[in-house]
């Protein structure tokens, strides 16, 4: 998979990106991540990415033409290297679609990713339109621009290529899997400052164990994220308990 990031701030990336599981994966191959920095498709002296609004009002707004000639150069770059047949433009924007464990799912199927990092004060509104094929945002508050946002979903879907993860991180049980919270873990020491760990967890029966943690997932997702149960696929079982429990 390719992954490109158009931003204003190439150099925030690096840390991220070169480390963990991310990092593992690019030294493996699995993905190509690169970034782009558009204003070296500015047009004038200046190097001009912004402007004001038309209309008036505080804030800058990101000029069209050096993101659709940013991502047009990507574009054609990437043509006929295989990357292509499966591409999506991401704007990331608080104006997007709320990004969820689905969503990494379906862009982890994508033979090419590129991100689009906004600034809060706006993008000209040509880029969502004729540019981006998808906007997304990470959760309903404001960041400063789009760029911890594209960290956040590169992670996100990353980690889901095949091979990225070693089998001590299988992703089966992660929360969200599932559609479910985690349920609780614990290590050694069995007592840490007179607080003990589950007495099933140490009692070796896989049976009783995995019991407990389902029904520790189901608990917690009803006192945390209630609305998650009514989209969770539940077994009989589990709707039994949850029946139980009382929602
Ligand atoms: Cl994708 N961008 C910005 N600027 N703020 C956000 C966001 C994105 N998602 C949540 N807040």
């Amino acid at each position: 998979m390719r992954i490109d990031i158009v931003t204003l701030f190439p150099e925030m990336f690096a840390a991220v990106f070169s480390h963990s599981i991310i990092g593992r994966a690019a030294s493996r191959g699995l993905v190509d991540i690169r970034t782009c920095n558009f204003r070296n498709y500015a047009h004038d002296r200046h190097r001009t990415v912004d402007d004001y609004p038309y209309g008036g009002g505080a804030g800058m707004v990101l000029k069209p033409e050096p993101l659709f000639e940013a991502v047009e150069a990507i574009v054609a770059e990437t043509h006929g290297q295989g990357a292509g047949q499966r591409r999506e433009v991401v704007l990331l924007t608080p104006q997007g679609r709320l990004f969820n464990q689905d969503i990494a799912r379906e862009l982890a199927a994508l033979d090419h990713l590129v991100l689009i990092c906004g600034r809060y004060e706006g993008v000209d509104e040509r880029v969502r339109q004729h540019l981006a094929s998808m906007e997304l945002s990470i959760g309903d508050y404001v960041l400063s621009g789009g760029e911890v946002a594209a960290m956040v979903v590169v992670d996100a879907v990353v980690r889901l290529l095949p091979g990225s993860l070693g089998s001590e991180e299988a992703a089966w049980d992660d929360s969200f899997v599932n559609g479910l919270l985690q349920f609780p873990q614990y290590t050694r020491p069995p007592e840490y400052r007179g607080w003990v760990v589950p007495s099933v967890l140490l009692s070796g029966n896989h049976e009783e164990v995995a019991r407990w943690r389902r029904r520790q997932s189901l608990l917690r997702t009803m006192e945390r994220r209630s609305e998650l149960l009514a989209k969770a696929p539940l077994s009989e079982e589990e709707a039994g308990v949850v029946r139980d429990l009382g929602r």
